[in-house]
């Protein structure tokens, strides 16, 4: 299934503006082969702005925690919220691998604008996905052109991995035919505050066993509808995580998502599938980030009269950093295709390279302050905050132990395919002499 993948983004092999972005990565020659042109071009242009403007603010912006709109306007001017929305819709459908390159990008130089970019895809996915006609001309094309943000709403207080036992209710409360009253607070939602809309997440049939939750298309503004606590967090502090409340929000069919309700769960977990290569994305672009800085700091810093490039330990752990990026990315990348071609393994490959890309990006930033030492430790250098940055990919958009339960799950799924190789496991037979011995008897 991964092959359908593969061969899709093999057909834009003649890529003559093969950008000098990926000359900085091993493998630039294989990446010319195998991503889009779509994806190399959108990739070298968040390259372009990461560099020219995300780089230079990044401290600032983790010392403020405030949202950056001066980076904002830049990655908008730059035409960026409109790579992963359909052109019918105002933007420029260049797919899931496109928007992760764009993701890596912004990380490598500021994980916090990372996921201040990659929010607005988890969040318009559910309208993508399964939005009315209506749905998707009223909100996807001020998000593709980024005049509005959006967020995402699932998680709860007391509903975090376990998403489906979320409390928030919507309820016609006039009856069957009347609108839909949200009443319930949600937790942790990245970008709230910042953002215009909001997908929220909500039982609108608490009897129903697998049908229990919708999704409603709620916008700031609406009565009802207030931004709670602010988070104060240990990294991407450039993004808003708040708590968003809902006390008697009122929503009209037209914006019950899809127009059906009791879809929400199934639809929730679809955009995961589809986001969990952007989360992937953003660790590698943490772990490159902090690659790049750790392997120029080896080779200036001075200690008994050599670079410390030069000592056999220090390489060992930057060949250990440098394998362990490239096998994440190419993961991600394969993975993001499969989303892009609608492979039927896309959950697991989902699951997969968030799991392991964000856990490479945990080991290479923590390894990367190490080669800096002490100077690492301090926060006038800009290696910590990569350290602190990557630490929440491992737990958002499904914490690593979730991915390992839904990698397993599916892989047990798919175990079928395997039932041609019974042949080769030798079937082990016991004897049974008390059932002979009793049968002999009569
Ligand atoms: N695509 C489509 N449908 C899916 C699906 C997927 N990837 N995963 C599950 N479903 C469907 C199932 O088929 C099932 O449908 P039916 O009721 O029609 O059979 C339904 O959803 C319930 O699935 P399941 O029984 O697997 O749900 P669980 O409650 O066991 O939960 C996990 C599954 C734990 C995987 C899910 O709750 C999860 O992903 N949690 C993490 C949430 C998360 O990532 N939160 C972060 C929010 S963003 S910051």
């Amino acid at each position: 299934m991964l092959a359908v993948g593969l061969r899709r983004i093999s057909r834009f092999a003649d890529l003559p503006q093969a950008a000098s972005v990926l000359r900085s990565f091993s493998g630039a020659a294989a990446m010319r082969t195998i991503l889009s042109d779509a994806a190399i071009h959108w990739g070298n242009v968040a390259k372009e702005v990461a560099d020219r403007v995300v780089r230079p603010l990044s401290a600032k912006y983790d010392r403020l925690q405030e949202y950056p709109w001066e980076i904002q306007k830049e990655i908008s001017k730059a035409g960026l919220f409109g790579v992963w929305i359909p052109k019918e819709y105002g933007g420029h459908g260049a797919g899931i691998v496109a928007l992760c390159r764009v993701v890596e990008e912004l990380s490598r130089a500021c994980g916090g604008v990372g996921v201040l970019f990659a929010v607005n895809a988890l969040g318009s996915f559910p309208v993508i996905i399964a939005g009315t006609e209506d749905q998707k001309r009223r909100f996807l094309p001020p998000i593709a052109a980024g005049e509005k943000l959006i967020a995402f709403c699932l998680s709860e207080k007391f509903a975090g991995s376990d998403a489906g036992g979320m409390r928030t209710r919507a309820t016609r409360e006039g009856g069957e035919g009347s609108d839909w009253i949200l009443r319930g607070e949600k937790k942790w939602t990245t970008n709230g505050g910042a953002a215009d809309i909001y997908t929220v997440f909500a039982v609108s049939d608490p009897e129903s066993k697998s049908r229990r939750i919708s999704a409603f298309m709620v916008e700031k503004g609406m009565p009802g509808f207030s931004i709670g606590k602010v988070e104060d967090k240990m990294g991407i502090r450039a993004v808003p995580v708040v708590e968003t409340h809902f006390n008697g929000v009122r929503c009209g069919d037209e914006r019950l998502l899809g127009g059906k309700a009791g879809m929400g769960f199934i639809h929730s977990m679809q955009t995961l599938d589809w986001a969990r290569p952007g989360v992937a994305a953003q660790a590698i672009g943490l772990a490159q980030g902090a690659l790049d800085f750790a392997t120029l700091y080896a080779t200036k810093r001075q200690q008994f009269g050599a670079p410390i490039s030069s000592f056999q330990m220090i390489q060992e752990l930057l060949a250990d950093m440098s394998a362990k990026v490239d096998a994440a990315r190419w993961l991600v990348y394969a993975a993001a295709s499969a989303v892009d071609e609608g492979d039927s393994n896309v959950t697991r490959m989902a699951a997969e390279c968030k799991y392991f890309a964000t856990e490479v990006a945990m080991e290479v930033t923590t390894k990367a302050v190490q080669i800096f030492g002490g100077y690492g430790y301090m926060r006038d250098y800009p290696i910590e905050k990569y350290m602190r940055d990557a630490k929440i990919t491992q737990i958002y958009e499904g914490a690593n132990q979730i991915q390992k339960l839904v990698i397993a799950r599916n892989l047990i799924k798919e175990a079928g395919a395997l039932d041609h190789l019974m042949k080769y496991i030798p079937r082990e037979e016991q004897c049974d002499y008390a059932a002979e011995a009793a049968a002999a008897k009569g």
